[in-house]
């Protein structure tokens, strides 16, 4: 029986997950994915330590995955190869075979909506799923982890590993800390004390410089972080503070946020200082629109809807709206339209505040990550998701974007831990775009900024 069969026949309430109680949610990861899949379908490749790189025997491009039997010699993921090779002569080296690990993608997203329909895919190998509902039917979330690991590793014969918690930050620092084949379950009430010992850097929204800003604090692990004062965090850090402390005792209200549910996707921003500098707004616009058109894609959704929302400076809202000439996910039209629909309301005002919204989502297209496509636009926008993929959304912005000073890219970064990110992930809730120098984990292939000037 399905999920949707069950709620059919009585025995699950889609509602319930918004009654009172903790709520229990799963975070799922492939283990060494990309990897993986090459050993599954090459068993010649079995229980070898086995590289997925860019361009295979190419040494210019860097690791997109490391088998565990690799990474005993220190090769990981966004190493250059050239490292790898050194580290690890006997490593195998097989190119990026992206259409087999979209499809093997898809394919672990079905299984897991069988049980739940709160499935919201994070990356190409990862997803969060709210199974509140569905204890009623398929047991609690220990037994429902269970049961999906085990219809992974029967149907697709590839492992997981899973976090199983209250929150999505609990259960995705779950899912990472018994890799491979892993099954950390932490009960509601015992988050603060399960965290405890892990290092900050674990935690959502803690990057470099705010690491270093807490060691003042001589913070090391997410318990010194648990027992600081509130309001001494917030005098230093503003609101962030607050959610800071809140985040180390394992508090996280967001949702498990189901694209398919998803009505609209969109961006506000308000100014510093109220402007009437037509280059500053129209900049504004398209970084929302990246920002915006970056979502979609992720979510694998096409917007047929584009609204702009323009407030100003005497705080008088309008909100115009318009049909894309088709449906897309890309920033170009999102962005055109959006300055179609604000220019004339913007004219000659100071304005405080702008939003973008994509809505009328018709064609889903789970993931579209690697789907083929030939045009060259395409081909651009997915190196550069591919680029913010490894390395955080920081790592790429337009040109037009960089000489702006705003907060560079609009979208939300997945949480993954700082040290899995690379080193060029950013501060997420710092609010500044800092720039960081290049380390020589930065891939010589990544594509120039002059790519993504229009
Ligand atoms: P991850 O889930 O981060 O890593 P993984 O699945 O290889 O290993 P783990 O067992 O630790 O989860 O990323 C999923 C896939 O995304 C990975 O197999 C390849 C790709 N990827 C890159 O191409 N570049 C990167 O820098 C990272 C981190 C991942
Ligand atoms: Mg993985
Ligand atoms: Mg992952």
């Amino acid at each position: 029986m399905t999920w949707h069969e069950a709620v059919d026949n009585g025995r699950a309430t889609p509602g319930a997950t918004e009654r009172a109680g903790p709520r229990t949610i799963l975070h799922v990861d492939l283990d060494a994915f990309f990897a993986s899949v090459e050993q599954r379908d090459h068993p010649e490749l079995r229980g070898k330590p086995v590289a997925v790189g860019l361009g295979g025997s190419n040494d210019r491009g860097v690791v997109s995955a490391a088998s565990y039997e690799a990474r005993k010699f220190g090769v990981h993921s966004a190493m250059p190869i050239r490292t790898a090779r050194r580290l690890c002569p006997d490593c195998i080296f097989v190119p990026v075979d992206g259409a087999r690990y979209q499809r093997v993608s898809r394919e672990v997203i079905a299984i897991l909506r069988r049980f739940t329909p709160l499935v919201e895919p994070v990356s190409i190998d990862e997803a969060f799923l709210d199974v509140t509902a569905s204890r009623a039917l398929f047991g609690d979330g220990e037994t429902i982890a269970r049961r999906i690991k085990a219809a992974v590793r029967e149907e697709v014969q590839l492992t997981i590993s899973v976090g199983v918690a209250a929150t999505k930050l609990v259960a995705k620092i779950g899912s990472d800390l018994r890799k491979p084949d892993g099954l950390v379950v932490v009960e509601p009430g015992t988050e603060a004390g399960f965290l405890a010992p892990l290092p900050i850097s674990r935690l959502w929204g803690v990057g470099p410089s705010t690491a270093a800003a807490l060691r003042d604090f001589k913070v090391v692990t997410i318990g010194d972080l648990a027992a600081l004062d509130r309001s001494a965090l917030v005098r230093r850090f503003g609101k962030h503070g607050a959610s800071l402390v809140d985040r180390a005792h394992g508090v996280d209200p967001d949702p498990v946020d189901d694209p398919d549910g998803a009505k609209s996707v969109g961006h506000e921003h308000t100014f510093d200082e109220d402007t009437a500098d037509p280059e500053v707004l129209e900049r504004t616009l398209l970084a929302m629109a990246e920002g915006v058109s970056g979502r979609l894609r992720h979510a694998g959704l096409k917007a047929g809807t584009v609204t702009v929302k323009i407030r100003d400076t005497a705080f008088n809202t309008i909100t115009r709206q318009r049909g894309l000439p088709e449906p897309s996910d890309l920033t170009e039209p999102i962005w055109r339209t959006a300055l179609e629909l604000a220019r004339p309301e913007m004219k000659g005002k100071k304005i405080r505040l702008l939003g973008v919204t994509a809505s009328g989502f018709g064609v889903k297209k789970q993931l579209g990550l690697f789907e083929v496509e030939d045009d060259r636009q395409r081909r651009v926008v997915r190196a550069a998701d591919e680029v913010r993929e490894r390395f955080g959304t920081r790592a790429i912005t337009r040109a037009r974007l960089l000489r702006t000073g705003l907060p560079a890219p609009f979208e939300r970064d997945l949480g993954t831990a700082v040290e899995r990110r690379g080193e060029h992930a950013e501060d997420l809730d710092s609010g500044v775009a800092r720039r960081r120098k290049r380390r020589d984990t930065q891939p010589d292939t990544a594509p120039s900024e002059d790519a993504f000037d229009e």
